[in-house]
């Protein structure tokens, strides 16, 4: 039985149990654990998810169930994604200048409906922007003026509902603006949201069309940046968007992961230079689940939340975010080596919301 089916055909609660997906096992942590630990995590993994189910603890330091399937990750290539790459893909459209100075962005935007893989053998049947899950990073300045060219090639009506400030017919509700073409818009439809960047912070977009809940957790959302007039601070910069895969479509999820795949930065640490400013654009976008978090072994980082103040609101090394929060942190690693970034929220770890920044010179 392929594994695709197993997640279909077993509960969330039983996948915590180390059943079927949970397979435990040093491969794929990219050799940052021993091998011990695994051969006998699996013969204790009776599949009861009642009773110590969730074992496998034979090498306590062990991170024994950072995979889904020994020594395989998903086939990012079909995906049509990746990332690492998205991780660092800020997306500034074609500019120009308009008259008296303003810089005019613009970006096309395809909601198309894709299969990708969320873990090794998991397949999803996701809604997507521009083919990828997240959807592009959108980037401006403050005071640029947003020109995005939207067109629905799903077989769903869509919406891009995006934070920030604009006018009602901007907003991507279904019923609002529909006497300018805009509102809710059917397959084959497009429209051209335009709007002033504002205010600076991190900001996101989704989908606004109801049934919300899975319009948006089928993968229909991004993060969107607005950088204050005077800049950041020089940084090396990335996006990570908290999500989550209800694969068997029973209202909760089975897949946690930051920029949509399990344990990707498991599998492929990010790395990032000692002694250098990192800055991490974190949006909370998880649906079925009332929080998420954010957490960081062996330092701590300034607190930015939403973005919208140049003072960090606490140095912390855990912040929580219920739906559609977000907020920027900065942080800056004084020694080399493995650090585990994952969701203080356990159970979403181990799901696969666990991931590794890799510090060197
Ligand atoms: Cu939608």
């Amino acid at each position: 039985m392929s594994n695709f089916r197993r997640v279909k055909e077993i509960s969330r609660r039983s996948l915590l149990g180390g059943a079927a997906l949970a397979a435990p096992a040093a491969v794929g942590l990219g050799g940052l654990i021993a091998e011990r630990g695994a051969g006998s995590a699996r013969a204790d993994d009776g599949g009861d998810p009642g009773a110590g189910g969730h074992s496998g603890h034979s090498g306590h330091g062990g991170f024994s169930h950072a995979t889904f399937e020994p020594g395989r990750t998903v086939d990012h290539e079909a995906n049509g994604f990746h990332p690492t790459e998205l991780l660092r893909d800020f997306d500034y459209g074609r500019t120009r200048r308009l008259a008296g100075g303003r810089v005019l962005r613009e970006w096309e935007v395809i909601a198309e409906d894709r299969e990708i893989e969320v873990a090794p053998g998991v397949k999803y049947e996701a809604w997507t922007y521009n083919g990828r899950v997240p959807g592009p990073t959108f980037r401006a300045t403050e005071g640029d003026l947003m020109r995005i060219r939207f067109a629905n090639g799903s077989e769903h009506p869509h919406t891009i509902h995006f934070h920030g400030i604009h006018p009602a017919a901007m907003d991507g509700m279904p019923g609002v603006g529909e006497l300018r073409g805009g509102g809710q818009i059917e397959p084959g439809e497009s429209f051209t949201y335009e709007f002033d960047a504002a205010p600076f912070g991190l900001h996101l977009y989704h989908c606004h069309v109801s049934p919300l809940a899975p319009h948006i957790a089928r993968g229909l959302y991004g993060a969107f940046v607005v950088d204050p007039k005077q800049g950041r601070p020089e940084a090396d910069e990335m996006v990570m968007v908290m999500n989550g895969f209800d694969t068997n479509f029973d209202l909760a999820n089975e897949v946690y992961a930051v920029n949509t795949v399990g344990f990707h930065y498991v599998n492929e640490p990010i790395r990032v230079q000692r002694d250098a400013l990192t800055r991490v654009y974190l949006v909370n976008i998880l649906e079925f689940d009332q929080v998420n978090s954010f957490h960081v072994h062996g330092n701590f980082f300034n607190y930015f939340p939403t973005g919208t103040s140049l003072q960090p609101s606490e140095l912390t090394d855990t912040v929580i975010q219920g739906q559609g929060q977000r907020g920027i942190l900065e942080l800056n690693f004084p020694y080399d080596g493995d650090y585990m970034f994952h969701a203080h929220v356990t159970e979403f770890a181990e799901l696969g919301w666990t991931g590794f920044f890799r510090v060197g010179p």
